[in-house]
């Protein structure tokens, strides 16, 4: 499919820097070369993927905008598939705007957000799970997170799909014979499974039990710190994020608002958020403050509640640990404020209150106890040995479409058992591939396709 306009774009971020690049795709892209640019040496012959020194010049030839290097890839053998100009400028948005404004003179278009890699992946240069990586590596917040996009802009996705299709395949050649020949199928004989569909679904149900932890290292860990006022949740925030983010005194109640800060642990992006601390409101803002908390728990990948050693514990810390213990997250208890005596010890309270929660021995103030608090905050995202194959999901999108082919293939599978006629079983399967199809991007609506590329940035 190729594409009649040529777009253009800077695909640097605007702002000043040393260098700054635009990029150029498009029928008309080595002809903008030419025109724009003056070579230093009179030996450019414009070979594909070399870089030329010169000028940029204003489309009429009157002014020099700046001197440049600039390389033409030639089409196929470029990232959209079509003829890319790269313009290597220096970092100054005036001058950047300017080339830019001078291509558009020329009768380039604006890129669209994503629209490279639209073109990319319309010209067959990478499937739609690739295009879709090359979003999660710009924007990975973490090694890992970069880790995962890489292996996937590789194509592991793509080929896990394209394996689970291939047994889809096999499995629909199968029973279309048995169509064909179902005069010969002797009645109220049930036929066999095939093995393909058992393999497939043991496939997707593998690749979907990695969504929670890729998400996990793609989009980072939401701890949530909570507690009631005073136990040193704010410490505990400036502590862990090595400055003085929120103010911290011996008022109960300091915190009202909530304060975030991300932090690295272990390549993982850790985004923590210190919290109001719970009790009864005392004015309306303080109750603004603490409903904020309540619907903040809800997001949250971890809670960690603070509670203080050196104090008895009251019905406040009861309540918060009684409304926070069936949630289906990691729940952390921090028994804060170590460095002083303890005045309780977690064997004195009921076994009921203190289920499903991991308790650590902490001190904000003197920094005890939080390398381990750290650790249990890494250990949650379970075991890293799955990112080096590569095969995690990490977008809504593809978990939706494999679960849709997911009940497609169970549907399939009860057909058989139910010995209903081999057609069915083929329409599910048919139903099962579409879905499938949807991943790489074969067989997917146009609107879905926009919505997709509209979320790149510009220059992408
Ligand atoms: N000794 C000791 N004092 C601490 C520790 N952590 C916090 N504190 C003190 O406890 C008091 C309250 O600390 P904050 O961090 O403001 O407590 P908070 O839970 O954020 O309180 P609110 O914002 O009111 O909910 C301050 O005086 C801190 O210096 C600790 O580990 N040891
Ligand atoms: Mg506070």
């Amino acid at each position: 499919m190729t594409q009649t306009d040529t777009i253009a774009a800077i695909a640097t971020p605007l702002g000043t820097a040393g260098l700054g690049i635009i990029r150029v795709s498009g029928p008309m892209a080595s002809e903008a070369g030419r025109l724009l640019f003056r070579p230093a040496h009179p030996n450019c012959n414009w070979q594909s993927h070399h870089a030329y020194h010169g000028d940029i010049v204003s489309a009429c030839g009157t002014t020099t905008l700046d001197e440049v290097l600039v390389t033409l890839m030639r089409a196929p053998h470029s990232f959209t598939g079509e003829d890319v100009l790269e313009i290597s400028c220096h970092g100054n948005p005036l001058i950047l705007q300017s080339i830019l404004e001078q291509l558009m003179t020329l009768g380039c278009r604006p890129a669209r957000p994503g629209e490279f890699t639209e073109r990319a992946y319309l010209n067959g240069r990478m499937d739609l799970s690739q295009a879709e990586a090359l979003a999660t590596i710009i924007s990975a917040q973490s090694a890992k997170a970069r880790q995962i996009g890489l292996a996937q802009m590789k194509g592991s996705l793509g080929r896990k799909v394209g394996d689970l299709r291939m047994l889809l395949i096999e499995a629909l050649a199968g029973l279309e014979a048995a169509i064909d020949f179902t005069e010969d199928v002797h009645e109220n004989e049930t036929p066999a499974l095939p093995p393909q569909i058992h393999e497939a679904i043991a496939g997707i149900e593998l690749l979907l039990s990695t969504y929670r932890q890729a998400r996990l290292f793609t989009c980072g860990i939401n701890v949530i710190i909570t507690g009631k006022p005073n136990v040193g949740k704010s410490s505990l925030l400036n502590s862990l994020a090595g400055r003085k983010k929120a103010i911290v005194t011996d008022i109960p109640g300091t915190t009202r608002d909530l304060i975030t800060q991300t932090i690295t642990l272990g390549g993982l992006a850790v985004h923590l958020t210190d919290t109001a601390g719970i009790r009864k409101p005392q004015d309306a803002i303080e109750k603004e403050g603490i409903d904020l908390v309540w619907e903040h728990l809800e997001q949250a990948d971890i809670i960690v509640i603070v509670l203080d050693g050196s104090k008895p514990l009251t019905s406040e810390d009861r309540h918060i640990l009684e409304h926070n213990k069936n949630r289906d997250c990691q729940m952390i208890i921090a028994v804060n404020k170590s460095d002083l005596p303890a005045v309780w010890s977690p064997d004195q309270l009921p076994d009921d209150l203190l289920q499903g929660f991991d308790m650590l021995k902490i001190s904000a103030k003197s920094g005890d106890g939080l390398d381990a608090l750290k650790k249990a905050v890494t250990d949650s995202t379970g075991s890293s040995d799955i990112v080096s194959d590569g095969g995690m999901i990490t977008q809504l999108r593809h978990k939706l479409a494999l679960e849709k082919a997911l009940t497609h293939l169970m549907a399939a599978r009860e057909t058989i058992t139910a010995g209903r006629s081999p057609e069915f079983t083929a329409f599910e399967l048919h139903c099962a591939l579409d879905a499938l199809d949807e991943i790489t991007g074969k067989k997917i609506q146009e609107d879905i396709l926009h919505k997709i590329f509209s979320s790149f940035c510009i220059g992408k």
